[in-house]
């Protein structure tokens, strides 16, 4: 409830009186108060004027529970949202709550990460208040070896929702960096916890930078930011609702054909890396080869000199001359 009044203070640009939202919400005006104070606890100016009622005055880029549940049109990812100011890693908030049982599409996210990751161990940065640093909890019947697809499945909402939102030339750098400009504005690392035949839960964590305007000396040649690109800031709560429904719809797509097939066209039409020459790493070995697109399964398909194709794992691949640093 909470979040409907915010939704009805954000889209009335007038007062709103206490009484017509008490009708609107059938609770008392007593209860419209409380609802009214807890959000401004939460840092939200809203003035309350006798005889007027309530007025939104600033509209800050928040990604509170409430601001996103008040955006959110998705049937069931992230209709239960936790929000941190700080916490180490969104991922590992969301291993904690799969493990006490808590529902398919809940989403962790926080306005900064003191311990992001990245796949292999690496670090990714998180700063506070411009990024979005969020986790996804899921629970699919998949077998373990289909885990991989849901990676592929997400990078493609998250392409959609950006050239849905920014209309910046947002591309797929197999498996899963979103590059604009051929430098990286998000990562996405799937972990997930199972056993030989079956999958517990999946965790699927995104980092997404959007209104950075600066990055540290370690990353600044490789990392961009949607604002940078776009020369505008834009609304975070809204970025992450339009990526809930995105997601959903792909992914229920997805549960229902047990592959990628349906996807495949739309993944290959934003993969930077088609028909550019990849570097492949196997055993230890480096080969240059062409990329092709995926198959169904969501593995790279490379060709040879000599016409000949074979596909590729993750993790196998770098690209060369996609980032200036390969
Ligand atoms: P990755 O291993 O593909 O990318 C990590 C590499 O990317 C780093 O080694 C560094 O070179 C570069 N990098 C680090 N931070 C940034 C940044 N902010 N922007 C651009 N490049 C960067 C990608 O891993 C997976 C990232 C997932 C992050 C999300 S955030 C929410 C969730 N929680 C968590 O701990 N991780 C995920």
């Amino acid at each position: 409830m909470k979040a409907e009044i915010l939704k009805l203070l954000r889209e009335c640009e007038d007062y709103i009186s206490g009484e017509r939202l008490s009708k609107e919400f059938g609770v008392s005006r007593t209860a419209i108060w409380k609802y009214i104070h807890q959000l401004k606890e939460e840092g939200y100016q809203i003035e309350s004027v006798t005889r007027k009622g309530y007025r939104l005055i600033e509209n800050a880029d928040r990604i509170t529970a409430s601001e996103i549940l008040s955006r959110n049109h998705a049937g069931w990812v992230g209709k239960e949202i936790e929000y941190y100011e700080v916490t180490d890693s969104t991922n590992q908030r969301i291993r904690e709550f799969a493990e006490d049982g808590r529902a398919n599409g809940l989403l962790a996210v926080t306005e900064e990460q003191t311990g992001g990751k990245g796949r292999r161990g690496r670090t990714w940065i998180s700063p506070k208040g411009s990024g979005i640093w969020m986790s996804l909890l899921l629970r699919p019947e998949l077998e373990p070896d289909q885990a991989s697809m849901v990676t592929v499945v997400a990078a493609v909402a998250l392409a959609k929702t950006m050239t849905k939102l920014t209309e910046l030339d947002v591309k797929i750098k197999w498996p899963n960096d979103i590059v604009v400009n051929k430098k990286k504005v998000s990562g996405i690392l799937t972990e997930m916890s199972a056993d030989m035949d079956q999958i517990y839960y999946i965790i699927v964590g995104i980092g997404i930078n959007v209104n950075t305007m600066q990055f540290p000396d370690e990353i600044k040649n490789i990392a961009t930011s949607i604002a940078i690109e776009k020369g505008e800031c834009i609304s975070r709560a809204e970025f992450i609702a339009e990526f809930c429904a995105q997601f959903e719809r792909y992914y229920e797509q997805f549960l229902e054909k047990g592959n990628l097939s349906f996807i495949q066209g739309e993944y290959e039409s934003y993969l930077i890396n088609i028909g550019r020459e990849v570097k492949i790493i196997k055993n230890r070995k480096e080969m240059i080869r062409k990329a092709i697109g995926i198959n169904e399964l969501g593995e790279l398909i490379v060709e040879d000199e000599d016409g000949k194709q074979e596909v590729v794992f993750s993790g196998e691949v770098s690209v060369r001359g996609i980032y200036d640093y390969v």
